[in-house]
């Protein structure tokens, strides 16, 4: 439908919060609290509104997302997905990170945002092991364009030189 996927796929090296893009993507715990990593990190530059926000949604389960506006973020929106956390690889880990992907990007596309951004989702704090997320990641996102020409550009925001390392080595296969 949309020709080579990975014309709109980009790789940030650095902090997501950054990034002008109309969403970002948040590595979200279920609860949707501040917590740490990219998240504390997206709730500290979006300031307290974020916060209510969030609590108001109350939840959400893991491999879902759900979104907010960015507030004192560049990006007008907020996407909060909520990676598994690893357990060996017999817990749906795998499943379970590719529909954080899918469904971000489905809601990205309900909410209009055509250019999104995305960290590393579970290869934090949830300890899914890098190699293999970026795998699915690379995947899912391709996918997902190639099926849909909606979203113009997806950026991949990766955090250190072994993250930006396993991303440049997938998006050459
Ligand atoms: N910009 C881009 N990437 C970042 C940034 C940043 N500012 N900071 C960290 N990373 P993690 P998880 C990378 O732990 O594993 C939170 O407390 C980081 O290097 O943030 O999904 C949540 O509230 C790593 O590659 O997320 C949850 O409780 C990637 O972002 C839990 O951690 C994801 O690391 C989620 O754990």
């Amino acid at each position: 439908m949309s020709g080579n996927p990975d014309s709109r796929i980009e790789i940030f090296p650095g902090d997501i919060t950054k990034l002008d893009v109309d969403a970002i993507v948040n590595a979200a715990n279920a609860q949707l609290r501040p917590g740490g990593g990219v998240c504390g990190a997206i709730h500290r530059a979006a300031g307290k509104n974020l916060r209510e926000a969030c609590a108001k949604i109350g939840g959400c389960d893991t491999g879902q997302s759900v979104h907010t506006d960015g507030y004192d973020l560049k990006a007008k929106y907020v996407i909060h997905t909520v990676g598994p956390v690893w357990h060996g690889g017999d817990r749906n880990e795998e499943a379970l990170l590719a529909s954080c992907y899918r469904t971000a990007l489905k809601i990205a596309k309900q909410i209009g945002a055509r250019s999104l951004a995305f960290p590393a989702i579970s290869t934090g704090i949830y300890g899914f092991p890098l190699d293999r997320a970026t795998g699915i990641a690379v995947a899912t996102v391709r996918d997902f364009l190639q099926q849909d020409d909606g979203i113009e550009r997806v950026v991949f925001s990766v955090f250190g030189p072994e993250a930006e390392a396993a991303y440049r080595s997938e998006l050459r296969r």
